[in-house]
Order: C-alpha cells, then structure tokens, then sequence
C-alpha cells in the first residue's frame, strides 16, 4: 500500500481548531434536527392517520426512497445521490474518487462502491468542499465492523486533542487502511487489494461527530 500526497498545505492548526467548533457546532445541529423531525413524524401521523416517513433515512438508502419530510436538515443528511459504481472485471484496477457531498459536506458523494475480491483498488479521497471546508479522513474497516468504528470513533470525542495528534484513526484491528486526516483540499490515495472474503466492508471518516453519517461501504463481490 502507498500513499501519496499532493497537498503542501500546512494549515493544520487552525484547520484543527476549526473544525472541532464547526464540527460540534454539525453534530449538535444533527441532534436536534433528528428531534424535530421524530417529533415533526408524531404529530404528522396523528393528524392525517398516515403512515410516518422513517424518522431517518440510512446513509445508504437510494435518495429517491427518501419520503418528503417537513425537515430539511434531515433530508439533506438523507441525500447520497450518487449510484453505485459498476463492479469492473477482475485483474482491473479499480479507481474510485470519493469526495465529500455536495448537499451535505459531512457526507461523502459515493455511499457505495464494488470490487472483485482480491482485486487491486486505487481509491482516492480528495477533501474538497467549498461549501463547508472541514477536516476528514477515510478508514475502510474489516467486514461487518462499521458499528464498531462508528463506537470507536464517537469515543474519541472524549479527549479531542490526543485523538486528533493521531488523525482520528482508531487503534484496532478492524481498520483495514486509512488515509491521514485531510485538511481542506488535500486528498490522498489509498492503493490495496480487495479482501478475499466477499461481503459489505464499511469506510467512514472517524473524525467523531461525521461516522454515522459519512460513510459508505465497499462491496466485495
Ligand atoms: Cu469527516
């Protein structure tokens, strides 16, 4: 595996700073959004005797299944639009170019993608957002581990400033490869081969506050 780096930029502290405020600043707002749109469901259910739209939508879930709510935030959150890419044929090297969402910048634009197993994969992350400039990652965990990374990355909040001396990258076996953290507009490629065992591996960035809702996952096929 190699990494390759084409940023020179060397902003990090302030970029550090910024985003623990804007990135709170996110998560709180994600919280009482979440909130307001279960109690928005309760009240619309009870009105109309209608069946309530999921209070959330999963990040993986196709936009277009995504009822029409009476909160905006949360539709955002709800909005990956990209399609899944294409499983190339085996012996290929699979490029795949992820960056973070265009309606919601704590998200990334490709919720999915497929490999073959064993495959080679060159995947780049590219942190370009110039709606809201934030610091990101991209860890793929093991098979069946995104719970887990989304516990382990949540758990940093705890102690911000040791966790970010270590880019947020949790230290545990489930973390198959990872980029550094990203400041606004550098990006970093991850080159690997796919895993042998077949089944839905999760990436994510663990910055804690972005997991639940920046993520996607790696098919192996
Ligand atoms: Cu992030």
């Amino acid at each position: 595996m190699s990494h390759t780096n084409d940023s020179t930029d060397n902003s990090g502290g302030f970029w550090s700073l910024a985003n623990i405020i804007l990135g709170l600043g996110f998560a709180g707002f994600a919280g009482v959004s979440a909130i307001a749109l279960i109690a928005g469901a309760t009240k619309y259910t009870r009105a109309i005797e209608h069946p309530a739209p999921p209070a959330a939508a999963a990040p993986t879930a196709p936009a277009a299944s995504a009822p029409t709510t009476t909160a905006p935030v949360a539709a955002v959150a709800a909005a990956p639009t990209a399609p899944a890419s294409a499983p190339a044929a085996a012996g290929d090297v699979v490029v795949v170019n992820i960056k973070p969402g265009t309606a919601n910048p704590m998200s990334y634009d490709t919720p999915s993608f497929s490999v073959k197993a064993g495959q080679k994969v060159k995947l780049t992350f590219t942190n370009d957002n110039p709606v809201a400039p934030l610091q990101h990652n991209l860890v793929l965990g093991h098979l069946g581990s995104k719970d887990k990374l989304i516990a382990l990355s949540n758990g940093m909040m705890a102690n911000m400033v040791a966790a970010m001396a270590k880019g947020f990258i949790p230290e545990d076996p489930a973390v198959l490869v990872h980029t550094k953290l990203l400041n606004p507009k550098e990006s970093e490629t991850l080159e690997f081969n796919a895993p042998a065992e077949k089944g839905d591996y999760p990436y994510m960035c663990t910055f804690p506050g972005h997991s639940l809702i920046m993520n996607g996952t790696m098919k192996v096929e």
